[in-house]
Formats: C-alpha cells, sequence, structure tokens
C-alpha cells in the first residue's frame, strides 16, 4: 500500500539508556526488560489514544483550533478517515505502542443516518484490520461516542426519551462488531452523559435501571457473536453531567453488583477522573485491585490549581510508583493495558510534540514499575505494612477476624485489658521508601 509519511522527520524510537541525551529516545522504557517475571512491554499494555493524538484539534470554550492535521484535508469522510489511519498507524509503530483504542466517531465521521454509519465503521474497521495485520499493532479497546452527538444532551442509555436510548443501542452495536473484528481485548464505556444536570428533571432511580438494561443488552450482544474479551466501565464523578452515574471506582462496584454484571465487567480507571472524584489514582486502583477489578487504565494527570480533566500526560514518578505497588501486588491488569488517554497542550503545536508527550509518559511508567518491583523485593516496605496487623494473626485478632468472638466477648477482653501501647502509623517511614527506590 503506497501512502503518505505524515511524520517524515522523525525516526523509529529505541530505547537509549538513561545516560542517552536525545529527546526522541526511551530512557527507562526498554520493552524487553524483564521486571517481576514477564517483559515490560506485557506489564504496560501501552495503547495510544485516536481521539486525543488524531483528532483533538487543540479547540478550547476560548480559541479555535491549533493543531492542523494533514491527514484531516480530504473532502470525503472515507478518504479522511483512511489518511488518519495511515497517520495514526505510523505514529504507533514509530512510537513502539502495541496498542491503540478508539471511539467509533474517532476512526470515521458519522451523520445522521445509522445505516450510512454501520457502514462507514465496516468499510473503516476493514482497512485498520489490514494495517494491524501489517504492522503488529492491535486494538486494545473499542468504544461508542455517546456524548458529542446533540442527541445525547440528556443521556444516552440513560436518556428520558427511548428513541435516543435506541440510538445509543445502535451505536453501540457497530462499535461492538468493530471490535470483535480488530480482535480487541475490551470494550468501554464511559458514561460522559449518563447522570444529570439538575434532579429536579430526573428520575435516578429509573435511568441507573436503564443504564444496568442497556448494558446487559450489549454484554448479551457481544458474548453471542463471539466478543471475549472484557468490558470495562470508566468511572468519572461529573463532566459533562453535574453528577455521572459512574462516579467512582466504589459506587461502580456497587451498581455492577446491584446488577448482577460483576461477571463481565471490570473498570478502566482514569488518573484524572480520581482526582476529580476527590481520590488519588492510588485509591482507586487498589479499591479495584481489593475486589479483582483492576481491568485497564487510562494514563493522564490533572492540574494541581483547577478542577477539571485537563488530561495531561502523566509525568509524577513518585506517583505512578506508587500505582504500580498496587499493579505489580495485584499480578497485573485483568484484560486490559494502559491507554494514554492525554493530549498535548493547545499550544504544544510541533509534531515532534505528540512523541515527546508519549516518550514522557512511557518512561515515567517504566521506570516507576522497575522501583515498584524494587519495592517489593529489596525493602521492608511489604513486611513493616504486614506487621502493623500481626494482632490479627494469631489469639484473640484471629478469633474476632475469624467471626469467633461476640461484641459481649470483646467488651469482656476490653475490660481485663490495659490500655493500649502508642504504636507509630510511621507514615513518613512509608514515605521515604518511595523516594529512595526511584
Ligand atoms: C473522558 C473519558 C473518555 C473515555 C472514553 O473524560 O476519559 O475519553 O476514556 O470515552
Ligand atoms: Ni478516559
Ligand atoms: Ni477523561
Amino acid at each position: 500500500m503506497s501512502q503518505a509519511v505524515y511524520f517524515k522527520n522523525i525516526p523509529q524510537i529505541n530505547f537509549e539508556g538513561t545516560t542517552s541525551d536525545n529527546p526522541l529516545a526511551f530512557r527507562w522504557y526498554d520493552e524487553s526488560r524483564v521486571v517481576a517475571g514477564k517483559p515490560m512491554k506485557e506489564w504496560l499494555r501501552f495503547a495510544g489514544a485516536y481521539w486525543h493524538s488524531f483528532c483533538g484539534t487543540g479547540a478550547d470554550p476560548f480559541g479555535a483550533p491549533t493543531h492542523e492535521f494533514p491527514w484531516d484535508k480530504k473532502t470525503s469522510a472515507e478518504g479522511r478517515a483512511k489518511d488518519k489511519a495511515d497517520a495514526a498507524f505510523e505514529f504507533l509503530t514509530k512510537l513502539r505502542l502495541p496498542f491503540y483504542c478508539f471511539h467509533d466517531v474517532d476512526a470515521i465521521d458519522y451523520c445522521d443516518d445509522m445505516a450510512e454509519n454501520e457502514r462507514r465503521l465496516q468499510l473503516i474497521s476493514d482497512y485498520l484490520l489490514q494495517k494491524q495485520q501489517e504492522t503488529g499493532v492491535t486494538l486494545l479497546w473499542g468504544t461508542a461516542n455517546l456524548f458529542s452527538n446533540k442527541r445525547y444532551m440528556n443521556g444516552a442509555a440513560t436518556n428520558p426519551d427511548f428513541s435516543v436510548v435506541a440510538k445509543a443501542a445502535a451505536q453501540v452495536q457497530f462499535a461492538i462488531d468493530a471490535t470483535i473484528k480488530l480482535n480487541g481485548s475490551g470494550y468501554v464505556f464511559w458514561g460522559g452523559r449518563e447522570g444529570y444536570m439538575s434532579l429536579l428533571n430526573t428520575d435516578m432511580k429509573r435511568e441507573k435501571a436503564h443504564m444496568a438494561m442497556f448494558l446487559h443488552k450489549a454484554k448479551d450482544y457481544a458474548r453471542a457473536n463471539g466478543f471475549k474479551g472484557t468490558f470495562f466501565i470508566e468511572p468519572k464523578p461529573c463532566e459533562p453531567t453535574k453528577h455521572q452515574y459512574d462516579y467512582n471506582a466504589e459506587t461502580v462496584l456497587g451498581f455492577l453488583r446491584q446488577y448482577d454484571l460483576l461477571d463481565d465487567f471490570k473498570l478502566n480507571l482514569e488518573f484524572n477522573h480520581a482526582t476529580l472524584a476527590g481520590h488519588t489514582m492510588q485509591h482507586e486502583m487498589q479499591v479495584a485491585a481489593d475486589n479483582d477489578m483492576l481491568g485497564s487504565l487510562d494514563a493522564n494527570r490533572g492540574d494541581m490549581q483547577n478542577g477539571w480533566d485537563t488530561d495531561q500526560f502523566p509525568n509524577n514518578i513518585n506517583e505512578l510508583t506508587e500505582c504500580m505497588l498496587i499493579l505489580l501486588q495485584s499480578g497485573g491488569l485483568k484484560g486490559g493495558g494502559i491507554n494514554f488517554d492525554a493530549k498535548i497542550r493547545r499550544n504544544s503545536t510541533d509534531p515532534e510534540d505528540l512523541f515527546y508527550a508519549h516518550i514522557g509518559g512511557m518512561d515515567a511508567f517504566a521506570r516507576a514499575l522497575i522501583a515498584a518491583d524494587n519495592i517489593l523485593n529489596q525493602s521492608s516496605f511489604k513486611n513493616k505494612r504486614a506487621e502493623r496487623y500481626q494482632s490479627f494473626t494469631h489469639g484473640n485478632g484471629k478469633d474476632f477476624e475469624d467471626g469467633k468472638l461476640s461484641l459481649t466477648d470483646l467488651t469482656q477482653l476490653a475490660i481485663n485489658s490495659e490500655e493500649p501501647k502508642t504504636i507509630s502509623g510511621q507514615q513518613e517511614y512509608f514515605e521515604n521508601i518511595i523516594n529512595r527506590y526511584i
């Protein structure tokens, strides 16, 4: 296939080690380096996000686009979509990203005719499949954009108007078909409009029941059509809605349990969503890991001084090291990978900027993974934490854990014992371990 080269001044990005001064090289991400029993590449399973990297124009509420893409010039939707796919796969292979993720409308523009949209997605997914076969890059997850079109302004699966719910279902069906065709590991539901702007006009109970019904039907369809991958729910507390039903990890877990969806779904957690919910990403990941639900990650970061989803590229190694501790201890991601749901800034306008951004993110994760592995193997971290709970490993503490002590038993023990010793939680000691191994 003859095709244009979109990043012609940019070479293949290689691992050159920490002594390299080359800004277009990895200093930590050595894809085949074995960490905790498997290559980094397999722990991290990095993916590029179609929407930010190949569709995001840099426009913001105050200004026009600043990113003018050479692959966005042709007049036909099909022509633009194929050029974009060429650019995307050139980028993914140059960066050694093994996976990518997309929404239906990122791959090809949609119109208001659903049958035509199905045709368009089939056409572009055939083309993407060919690109996958040529390059070895594969789909991490697919999804449908159920939030940009104006028909979704009152919700998609949770819209009070049934005819909108049906439109959303059609989009999901086509996106699932494409995901199956492209051998996607997962399928994501992020409910950007599944929530409310005002409780006054909202029957929340009914809307949540509709969302559950919608997920069941989507899952049944996908399974019946041979989808073997994992479904992911991506929590976010708000934005664009005032309140999103998939608020955070705990809330989604409760929802999935209530509606009997736990067996097919895992969580896709995003850093900036965690902080919007008033949590750390570590918190969200630990909640998921403790419930065997740590499926996939959307990597980015917010801004410390403002409160929205700025989707900046991740670069905080302390934060990432703490996250990788959870990832390693939980045995890895269940069915997913690490998708850079991050965008270069509006004023980052060189083609190189997209590469610098991903190289920085990949290196930061790789370095964090190595540090976390060293912490687990070489430091007192695990033992120190376990020590704090040693009173539950034997005697009365063990009996308590095993349910053998009643409240009156506990009261008797309390009456007959002295005031507990003051035991330090040693938070600063633990914090220092992180910095020491970075
Ligand atoms: C938006 C979400 C979105 C999902 C996919 O905040 O992060 O990009 O990842 O629909
Ligand atoms: Ni996301
Ligand atoms: Ni997001």
